[in-house]
């Protein structure tokens, strides 16, 4: 019989999300909706999945992209590391300023999604490395490590050897940066998910700063800048001067685009890079992606061109713009009802306070009480527990209706 990989073991219950789901289809199991009744209809505030429909510039490349493919001219077929076209247009829009020295596009991987790249990254670390991530973190970082081999797994309490940099309301939300390992990889994610908060300029000085004493590794998750609305918040690591010698940075068109479910992101891995014993990551990247995988659909990308046209962006503003306004309707409804909460401005994510409470129970009693499904902290990491993360990604009809709704949980 074939052996099961032990790392599959290793790993703590289901995956969050689906669990999530699990949980919701109970409810409703339990509690059938009635459409005579709009409220008991469930509303979803939980997992961060766009439901706006793509812009009409950006669906006018996917179309041009798929049409493309059916003439002569137009075909194209395996694209592995991405459209120079589109590669260049990333380091345009989002790298060329004053404070970063322009990328090169054999810097720029075109890739499916921000968390595909997140799961391989893994493969440039070996499983002596260890791991290091913000507690509460998005669950792929800890997984994917855990399934990776990174540090041997999970033994007893926690997952041996990942360290957890707690990010609670006495630090501001961002870690201690002593408790960072030496030669380790950190996943850091700003504007974070789940708690909403974005790093300052200050902190990701000193963020990088421990890094390049520490030998680190920082994987820099971005999925969500294009949330920043603050001028002085930085939006990509690499406005940080050293970044380039410390840092690798996943981005993904799925939030600012739309593209969830079309899936297209991209990874910068400076020229600069270099493990202990001197060999380039860079080279070791194109390697693994060359290896395991074959690039992007090219209908993706070609929408990706149309996002990052001027047309597009300004779509990517008005997209961004949407969902913060649903992030701005949830916080204020928590705020009158006395529940203390950060993020949602720069971010389309809230995190609730529900002191001395344990937030799996939290999460039970908003959907039973309102009907509401939201994301419990402590599927983020033990610093999660007493939190509930409110995504605002939803219809604005459905935003409202939850933000009403959210009294009965108080009453
Ligand atoms: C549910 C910090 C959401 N099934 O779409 P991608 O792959 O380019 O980006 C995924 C991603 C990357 N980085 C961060 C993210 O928060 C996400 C998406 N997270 C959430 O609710 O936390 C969707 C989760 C999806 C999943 O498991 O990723």
């Amino acid at each position: 019989m074939i052996k099961r990989n032990p790392q599959l073991a290793a790993l703590k219950a289901g995956y969050l999300f689906p669990e999530i789901a699990r949980r919701r289809r109970e409810f409703a199991a339990a509690h059938p909706e009635d459409p005579s009744k709009p409220e008991t209809r469930i509303i979803s505030l939980g997992v961060g999945n766009t439901t706006e429909p793509i812009l009409p510039c950006t669906t006018a490349g996917l179309v041009e992209g798929a049409k493309k493919l059916g003439t002569a001219e137009g075909y194209s077929g395996y694209q592995d590391e991405g459209l120079p076209e589109l590669r260049e247009k990333i380091a345009e829009v989002f790298y060329k300023n004053d404070a970063i020295k322009a990328f090169n596009i054999e810097e720029i991987f075109i890739s499916d999604g921000a968390k595909c790249d997140i799961g391989r990254l893994q493969l440039l670390f070996g499983r002596e490395t260890r791991v290091a991530v913000q507690d509460p973190s998005y669950p792929v970082y800890v997984d994917g490590s855990v399934l990776a081999g990174a540090a041997n797994g999970w033994i007893g309490t926690g997952y041996e050897g990942i360290v957890y940099l707690p990010c609670t309301q006495e630090n501001n939300f961002f870690p201690d940066l002593s408790l960072l390992p030496e030669n380790s990889v950190l996943y850091f994610c700003s504007p974070n998910n789940p708690t909403g908060a974005v790093a300052t300029r200050d902190q990701l000085t000193r963020l990088v700063e421990a890094a390049r004493n520490k030998g680190c590794l920082i994987v820099f998750d971005a999925a969500y800048s294009e949330y920043i609305r603050d001028p002085d918040l930085p939006k990509t690591i690499f406005e940080i001067s050293g970044a380039k010698e410390c840092a690798i940075e996943v981005n993904s068109f799925s939030k600012p685009a739309g593209f969830t479910g079309v899936r297209l992101g991209w990874t910068v891995v400076p020229k600069e890079l270099r493990y202990q014993t001197g060999e380039s990551i860079n080279t070791d990247w194109a390697r693994i992606a060359g290896t395991i995988f074959n690039g992007a659909s090219n209908i993706a990308q070609a929408g990706g061109l149309a996002a990052l046209s001027v047309e597009g962006q300004k779509e990517i503003r008005q997209l961004s713009d949407f969902y913060l306004q649903n992030a701005a309707l949830i916080r204020s409804a928590l705020q009158k009802l006395g529940i203390a909460c950060i993020g949602g401005d720069n971010s389309p994510y809230i995190w609730a306070c529900f002191p001395g409470r344990d937030s799996w129970e939290v999460f039970a009693e908003i959907l039973e009480k309102c009907r509401v499904v939201t994301t419990p902290g402590a599927g983020f990491g033990p610093s999660g527990q007493s939190f509930i993360r409110f995504s605002a990604f939803g219809h604005r009809a459905d935003v409202e209706a939850a933000c009403q709704r959210l009294i009965h949980f108080v009453n």
